[in-house]
């Protein structure tokens, strides 16, 4: 079972029909990695799969794919705008453990202030509570991350799988398409003033994820800690490495 392949399968088809889509690199070692756990009969492959692009106005388009059986499916799937764009992040984390679904979909704020609220934000309240009907909030989550948070952010734990291959999947949908609606109109900003700003609000993003992703356990597990910590500052949230280099 790939739960998640529909979903990849449905964002690279949107991509390259919305976007002038070039590759991006992604390092050695990072496109594919497996590695076999459990003894016996429990035996089971896990594999996490890379892929990245960009376009004129977004800086990297990436996405982790992790599958490792029934209990264990992944699509994390970001898009970071280039700096000279006020646009928010598209946020996917979409994660089946043996304890369940755990579903996070949202559009990442650079600034929480009324007139980036209403640009990026308001226009959307509407999809918003169509999908949240069907899908309830899921319960706590790490008081520190709310700040990276817009009040669109869809956050649920579905019970059955049905759900995430149907509601969650409409949401999805949804979400990026609007996202990529906001990257059309989008212009570049000049003002210097306003460009530091969206530089300072996307490295804060970048390093809070970097240092917090809640991935880190089950990756360092699978690979490792060192190839773990290449892949999340080398990959997953790379703009600290690029703005050096
Ligand atoms: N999460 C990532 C990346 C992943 C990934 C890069 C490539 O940011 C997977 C993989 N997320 C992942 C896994 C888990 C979660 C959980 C494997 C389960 C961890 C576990 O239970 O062992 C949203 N993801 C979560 C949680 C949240 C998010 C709130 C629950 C974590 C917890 O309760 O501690 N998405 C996540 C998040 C931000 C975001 C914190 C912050 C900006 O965008």
């Amino acid at each position: 079972m790939t739960l998640y392949q529909p979903f990849w399968d449905y964002a690279q088809t949107c991509l390259e029909e919305r976007l002038d889509l070039q590759p991006y690199p992604i390092p050695e070692g990072f496109e594919y990695k497996e590695s076999i756990v459990g003894r016996g009969k429990r035996q089971e492959s896990v594999i996490t799969e890379s892929h990245a692009f960009q376009s004129l106005k977004l800086r990297q388009i990436r996405a982790a794919h992790v599958r490792g059986g029934n209990s264990l499916q992944v699509l994390n799937f970001v898009i970071f705008p280039q700096l000279n764009y006020d646009l928010p992040f598209f946020g996917g984390d979409l994660v089946t453990l043996p304890g369940g679904h755990l579903i996070a979909i949202d559009m990442q704020p650079l600034f929480h202030d009324d007139a980036y609220r209403a640009k990026y934000t308001e226009p959307l309240l509407p999809m918003f509570e169509k999908h949240q009907q069907h899908l309830p909030w899921g319960g706590d989550f790490p008081e520190e991350a709310k700040p990276f948070f817009s009040p669109i952010f869809l956050w649920t734990r579905p019970q059955e799988t049905e759900v995430v291959e149907t509601r969650v999947f409409e949401a999805f949908k949804d979400y990026l398409n609007a996202y990529l609606d906001f990257v059309e109109k989008a212009q570049p900003v000049s003002d210097e003033q306003q460009l530091k700003a969206i530089q300072e609000a996307q490295l804060r993003y970048v390093d809070y994820r970097a240092e917090k992703d809640p991935a880190r356990g089950m990756f360092s597990r699978l690979y490792g800690a060192e190839w773990t910590e290449e892949y999340i500052h080398g990959f997953l949230f790379d703009l600290e490495r690029k703005l050096v280099a």
